[in-house]
């Protein structure tokens, strides 16, 4: 792999790491380079440092909302995952993002595989008392269980329904039956398909406008189209653009977003669409803050 900054281990634009004067209701950056429960196209442990690494790309002027990426936020690094283990690395996440939200910190984070996203969810979801997820992917992820394992980059929203979360998915375009009998015999659980996406995006903002409570976003990097971001654990054909991300990202910024994660990059190269894709969607969030 071929890195072009001489800081590949920090995002652009974070401020420097003092624990001593962390910025309350600030967001900190944290990386899951965990990839060990992928079935296809493995790889996305190297995601955390591919994306940091596209970050240094974008402008301080973010030209398509007319802001500046000047909100203080923080990159604290990669977790110590367990390679093979996705439930203790679960349990070290969480641990982790109850130590940022003591701080006051709210967690952005970069996968590795979706799984990373179960500790997050879990921890935000004993903080608050109701959380909406929203949760921008091709595949429900909604299995009970995927091979045998409760605790897999195919569970991570049955996961977070247990915790108690709604649920909001978008650009849903790959189930099983027993998924869709799931969402049938729950009330919680709202879904935008790729195409009402293409065709409806008014009414998914509008619908994310009606959430009250606090969101969690997630977004798994094979809700867009694989020709756009093809470096994904699951590439799924018939996905959305670029510019839908930023539509549902300028939606959730007038809303509570008490963090978010973009995973499943599965890149490793120098300039490879999928990492840029990825780093553009946590640059366009940070620009919104
Ligand atoms: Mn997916």
């Amino acid at each position: 792999m071929l890195l072009n900054t001489y800081e590949p281990w920090k995002f652009a634009f974070s401020a420097e790491t003092d624990f001593e004067n962390i910025k309350k209701d600030s967001y900190g950056i944290i990386g899951v380079p965990f990839d060990s429960t992928t079935s296809y196209h493995s790889g996305s442990r190297l995601g955390p440092v591919v994306v940091r690494e596209a970050s240094y790309g974008f402008e301080n002027y973010n030209i398509n909302f007319d802001t500046s990426l000047d909100a203080v936020f923080y990159d604290f690094g990669d977790v110590n995952v367990v390679p093979g283990n996705c439930r203790a690395t679960c349990e070290i996440v969480e641990d982790t993002v109850n130590e940022l939200t003591d701080l006051g910190v709210k967690p952005i984070t970069i996968g590795g595989e979706h799984s990373a996203s179960i500790g997050v969810i879990k921890a935000l979801s004993e903080k608050y008392d109701k959380l909406t997820v929203v949760h921008l992917d091709a595949h429900r992820d909604l299995a009970f269980e995927f091979i045998g394992e409760k605790y897999s980059h195919a569970t991570v929203m049955r996961r977070a329904h247990e915790f108690g979360a709604d649920l909001v998915q978008i650009g849903i375009r790959s189930s099983s039956k027993d998924e869709e009998d799931f969402v049938k015999s729950t009330y919680n659980i709202q879904t935008f398909k790729n195409k009402d996406v293409h065709r409806h995006m008014d009414a998914v903002e509008y619908y994310l406008t009606t959430v009250e409570n606090p969101i969690y976003l997630s977004i798994d990097m094979d809700v867009l189209d694989p020709a756009i971001a093809p470096a994904v654990g699951n590439p799924t054909p018939g996905g959305l653009f670029t510019s839908e991300i930023e539509d549902v990202i300028k939606a959730l910024s007038y809303k509570d977003v008490v963090g978010m994660d973009v995973v499943e990059t599965a890149s490793d190269r120098l300039g490879e669409s999928t990492a840029v894709a990825a780093a553009k969607i946590i640059y366009d969030f940070l620009s919104l803050i």
